[in-house]
């Protein structure tokens, strides 16, 4: 078995029993070719048990985050249909290791996006944009990575939320929003966050998609990133966005008998 089968099958492995598992590149040597090499891989696991490919997700698009982790460049990682929560029902808490949550903005689209494309090609392929949360849950023990091991990990990407779909037509660069648990708010942010303009976050999903051979796809969505620092989230909670202009999604996790994790 060749190594990225290995790091994959055990990166599925412990998604799949929500299990924390050791690093797979603790020193940080394997390429960025590498790592993303795991991670398709690894989807190919999903893909294998049926899970349809439905998008992808954008990390570090925040110039702290990337600042932070020494970037130039943001990540992204691969979404499927078992990781989408539907708005305002409940997730069992049980099928994560040690969730949080951040507040996004979500695009879908309606034609092809691929390669070096400006932010007015962007626009045009998109269908509507919608507020999001993503579930980012790191499969490594105690969130700890470098950063070959979070794009090996689809880049921690564990579920995600949609709220109403509207018209991209609206100025949404700079929209307020809140991320809330239990109805209060625990961050305060917009969605310039991303990059300056979330458009931005869809162009390098573009450019990234086609380098990848994986040209974004009509009806895919694009989640472009957390706009306020990411919060722990428990079971029991109930955890929501609210953002000016298009509205707010939400979801319960079970006060499972996982309250103990
Ligand atoms: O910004 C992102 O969605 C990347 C998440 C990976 C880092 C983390 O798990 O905090
Ligand atoms: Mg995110």
């Amino acid at each position: 078995m060749s190594q990225t089968t290995e790091f994959a099958r055990l990166l599925d492995n412990a998604a799949r029993t929500a299990t924390a598992t050791r690093q797979i590149d603790p020193e940080g040597r394997l390429t960025l070719a590498q790592a993303y090499a795991i991670q398709s891989e690894l989807v190919k696991c999903r893909e294998a048990r049926g899970e349809q490919r439905v998008g992808v997700k954008m990390g570090f698009t925040s110039r702290a985050k990337m600042v932070q982790m020494g970037l130039s460049d943001v990540i992204w990682g691969r979404l499927t249909a078992g990781m989408q929560i539907e708005e305002g029902t409940t997730v069992d808490f049980s099928r994560f290791v040690h969730p949080r949550c951040e507040p996004e903005i979500a695009f879908i689209l309606k034609k092809p996006l691929a390669g070096h494309v400006t932010g007015p090609q962007a626009l045009a392929a998109v269908e509507a944009i919608a507020p999001a949360l993503e579930i980012i849950d790191s499969r490594y023990e105690n969130f700890k990575f470098t950063l070959p091991d979070v794009i090996a990990d689809n880049a921690s990407s564990s579920g995600f939320v949609i709220g109403p779909w509207s018209d991209p037509h609206i100025d949404f660069s700079n929209l307020g929003l809140t991320l809330n648990i239990d109805g209060r708010v625990a961050q305060v942010g917009s969605t310039a966050a991303l990059l300056g303009h979330p458009l931005r976050s869809l162009v390098a999903a573009a450019r990234l998609a086609a380098e990848a051979d994986e040209p974004l796809q009509p009806g895919w969505v694009v989640m472009a990133g957390g706009a306020t620092s990411a919060e722990w989230i428990k079971a029991g909670q109930y955890i929501s966005v609210d953002m000016e202009r298009l509205g707010s999604a939400g979801f319960h996790l079970s006060a499972a008998s996982s309250d103990t994790k």
